[in-house]
């Protein structure tokens, strides 16, 4: 145990219903815990831990002495943000309970949550594309000063190239960017220390543009980074280079962007592709990006700015080049930069070792190569990699199913592909991808909790047919001498890759909407009413605990109907919603929410309106009628 248990304080809001937290002591290890027991009268919740350790049977995967129960009633310590991969969501978890807090959807309607259903949300799924799908892999969180601001989510689609936000005050996206010139947006991070911009890391290689040129001609596509401003969601300018581009990390004082990338043969095959022993992790130089968008040295394609970056650039040609190509081992996957900023540590995937490199002497090495400083061998398909604050490095061992912990200096003295620096390996369950631990990516990781995210489950839960949950697995890494110890499985829909882990206090989100922060008509008591004109119909209405403001609404068939529905409650958790199911609607309306949804009144007839959230006892008597007159009449 190194540090003492902290207690979030939650600001306590006029709605906040919430009580003072009392402290959780599910950061102690067990023995701790008892040797702690004598002074510990004031803790009310000791019975119920303590009755919880001698349950095994709840998911706990070995006997460990880490009590990570969160008792009914109490909250966690952190938000972890887990992407949905080709469920296109993200997941918002306590740890670490590891219950499921919430869904949001990013890339995909969502019903429960009206989101692509109202005029704005399918309007911003319409707008970036109008696909059905994203395939979301890496949710960071925005930062000020290299810490946790509580102001943003963001997350890449994959599947379409694409870079959505989720506003952190209503846990909901609220923009999506489709990225010009990328085919499959993969890796995705904040330049710090205070979140200039959003990076993509466009992952195909592709004709530039793609509009029919060079089809036949692969060596002459490129991939590009972007770099996009986190309040207007616009693209600022991208970076095309050399081979395919995968995950993305940035440094932490604004100067220095990792990729890793895999083919740098140019190929299009997968055996091409894994011919070579080396492959680029390229570093981006910003300020130098920035210096030559500033001096116009781009070619405007898709409308943003792209500098060129390949190997053969002028702009690669002198004392200062724009992107140095590193080579490290082998279609290395992901890249983590260390908490303080010293190394970025790229892993293997196909080679048993990770590259450490030194980010200031990146700066003033003739040859990139010379800055790295350390190659440890660390076990078979090491993929991703993430830090407790204490000079550890966790990275996920893909093939052999365990967590290696290794010491970051110790491998900068080690020899190249020495096992020397290895502290300890824990046994997975199984083939994890990513891992994460509690704020892993700021300066200062609280070095308790990691995740590791493992994409098979196999035979750890009930059989549920042959697409088995995913199983994402808590471990303990708070004790140094203990070592890491398993303390959870938690199954998981496909399938999340990437996570962020959050401190509880750094986020704090609304409990009813502020109508200020939206452009939709606030419908009041008393302000209901149908204006039609010119085959339009203006419907406006309140709705609250059990009626809505209007019991009938007559339009004629053929006209444009707009609906404007405003919750009046101001009670926190009571929702209603507008769900009109001949014409696929359902709006979901929170407290002092306000929604819009238009649909044409196509079909003569009687259809009920209803509210789909359980708002009280009257809540199945919560409706109104949708007359739709002939035409002819
Ligand atoms: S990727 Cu999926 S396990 Cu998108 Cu960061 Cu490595
Ligand atoms: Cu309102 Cu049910």
């Amino acid at each position: 145990m190194t540090d003492e248990p902290t207690s979030p304080t939650q600001d306590s809001s006029e709605t906040d219903a919430g009580t003072e937290r009392e402290p959780l002591f599910d950061r102690i290890p067990r023995r701790d815990f008892m040797k702690a027991g004598a002074a510990a009268g004031a803790m009310g919740s000791l019975a119920g831990c303590t009755g919880l350790l001698s349950d095994q049977d709840d998911g706990l995967a070995s006997a460990s002495d880490v009590d990570a129960s969160v008792p009914p009633g109490e909250h966690d310590d952190y938000y972890a943000f887990l992407s949905g991969g080709h469920s296109g969501e993200i997941r918002v978890y306590g740890v670490p309970s590891m219950r499921q807090l919430m869904r949001i959807p990013v890339f995909g309607r969502e019903s429960a949550r009206g989101y692509g259903f109202d005029d704005r949300t399918s309007e911003m799924l319409e707008d970036a594309g109008g696909y059905s799908w994203g395939d979301t892999h890496h949710p960071r969180v925005s930062q000020t000063d290299n810490d946790y601001d509580g102001r943003w989510a963001f997350v890449n689609d994959k599947a379409n190239g694409r870079m959505a936000r989720i506003n952190l005050k209503y846990f909901e996206t609220d923009a999506i960017v489709d990225i010009p010139n990328q085919q499959g947006t993969h890796g995705a991070c904040c330049l710090l220390p205070d979140t200039k911009y959003v990076f993509g890391v466009g992952e195909f290689r592709v004709p530039m543009p793609n509009d029919g040129r060079d089809l036949t001609d692969p060596d002459s596509y490129t991939s590009t980074i972007a770099a996009i401003d986190p309040e207007t969601m616009n693209v600022e300018w991208e970076v095309l280079v050399d081979g395919n581009m995968d995950n993305g990390d940035g440094g932490k004082e604004g100067r220095w962007f990792f990729a890793t990338g895999y083919n740098s043969e140019n190929a299009t095959t997968e055996s091409e592709m894994s011919s070579s022993d080396t492959d680029w992790l390229k570093a981006f130089d910003v300020p130098a990006i920035e210096e030559a968008v500033e001096n116009g040295q781009y070619e405007e394609i898709g409308g943003v700015p792209v500098v060129d970056g390949t190997r053969d650039s002028d702009l690669n040609g002198g004392d200062r080049p724009i992107v140095r190509y590193i080579d490290v081992a082998k279609s290395p996957h992901g890249v983590s930069v260390t908490p303080d900023n010293k190394y970025a540590i790229a892993s293997g995937k196909l080679d048993p070792t990770c590259s450490v490199i030194d980010i200031e002497q990146l700066a003033e090495v003739d040859d990139p190569n010379d800055a790295i400083v350390g190659r440890p061998s660390l076990g078979m398909g090491p993929l991703h990699t993430a830090y407790d604050g204490r000079g550890h490095a966790y990275t996920t061992l893909f093939i052999d199913s365990q967590v290696v912990k290794w010491d970051i200096e110790a491998a900068v003295e080690a020899e190249a592909q020495s096992e020397d620096p290895v502290v300890e390996k824990i046994d997975v369950h199984y083939n994890p991808g990513h891992l994460i631990a509690s704020e892993s990516y700021t300066a200062d990781p609280q070095g308790d909790w990691l995740i590791s995210l493992n994409k098979l489950s196999k035979d750890r839960f009930l059989n549920v047919g042959p697409q088995k949950p995913e199983n994402d697995q808590l471990i303990y890494i708070g004790d140094d001498e203990e070592g890491m110890q398993l303390v959870k499985d938690t199954p998981s829909y496909a399938e999340p890759h990437d996570a962020s882990i959050v401190s509880a206090d750094k986020i704090q989100p609304a409990d009813i909407y502020d109508p200020a922060d939206y452009e939709e008509e606030y419908v009041d008591h008393g302000e209901s009413e149908v204006v039609r004109e010119d085959g339009r119909a203006h419907v406006k209405m309140y709705s609250t605990r059990n009626e809505f403001g209007l019991h009938e609404v007559t339009v004629q068939e053929g006209d444009e109907v707009t609906m404007t529905v405003t919750n009046i409650e101001q009670t926190p958790d009571i929702l209603h919603s507008l769900a009109i199911p001949e014409h696929d609607i359902n709006i979901k309306l929170a407290p002092q929410e306000t929604r819009e949804v238009t649909f044409t009144a196509d079909e003569p007839g009687v259809y009920w309106m209803y509210c789909a959230f359980f708002c009280s006892a009257l809540h199945l008597e919560m409706r109104s009628r949708l007359i739709v007159e002939p035409a002819d009449e």
